[in-house]
């Protein structure tokens, strides 16, 4: 069994003054982030992607396993086999297989089968879950609380993203398996979603929606 071993923690503590006015400003920016569907084809520098996928790994995850791996694409070439098989998956999807109920929920937000957004924006952040690792002899090594922990790690990278002034959306072809074999990622890592990351095209349009408001989401007790 390794034993735990422990360092100072690094903490600023703020003046409650202060911790209000961060909190303010973090609101006011996360409230500014929408999920965008048009992009133009303007480059983003790797080594911005590389900052936000830094941010993102610094996510809690359930035994510090760290479950996650982010495939970064910018080849205008994967980005176009991504499209493809995206976009047949939800053909599929609208066409067929989603139930009105769904397709009635979608009503709002103008979607569609086509996604030119997966070629046009600068990256596509394909995230996979490891459902196990393996050790340095080949073993598999058990992951916990997988998808909260990518899910959380996710979460991260919107926001990194959305820090550093770039536009995402999140997306998930049903199925993403093709998304596996097509990055060259083991089976043991399954495809969370896709985060499309790039500017925005001038003419970006988002639906007009409204978030709920602190009563319909918070309880305090
Ligand atoms: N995957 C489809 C459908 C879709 C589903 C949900 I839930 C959304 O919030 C948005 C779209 C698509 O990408 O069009």
């Amino acid at each position: 069994m390794t034993e735990a071993e422990f360092v100072p923690l690094n903490w600023n503590p703020l003046p409650e003054e202060e911790m209000a006015r961060r909190a303010r400003e973090f609101r006011a920016s996360a409230a500014r982030r929408r999920s965008v569907r048009h992009y133009s084809t303007r480059p983003v520098p790797r080594s911005i992607i590389e900052d936000c996928i830094l941010a993102a790994g610094t996510a809690p995850s359930g035994a510090h396993r760290q479950p996650w791996r982010f495939v970064a694409v910018s080849d205008p070439e994967t980005k176009r086999t991504i499209r493809v098989a995206a976009e047949a998956e939800e053909r599929e999807f609208y066409e067929h297989r989603a139930p009105d109920d769904w397709l009635e929920a979608l009503a709002p937000l103008g979607t569609s089968a086509d996604k030119p957004f997966l070629e046009m924006a600068s990256w596509l952040i394909v995230v996979f879950a490891e459902s196990y690792g393996v050790d340095e002899v080949g073993s598999r090594v058990k992951n916990y609380y997988v998808q909260e922990s990518v899910g959380i790690a996710t979460g991260m990278l919107i926001a990194a993203a959305h820090a550093a002034g770039l536009a995402t959306l999140t997306h998930t072809p049903s199925p993403m398996r093709f998304l596996g074999p097509l990055l060259g990622r083991p089976d043991r890592e399954r495809p969370f979603l896709i985060l499309v990351v790039g500017h925005p095209s001038e003419e970006a349009l988002v639906p007009s929606l409204a978030r709920k408001s602190l009563d319909e989401i918070a309880t305090f007790v």
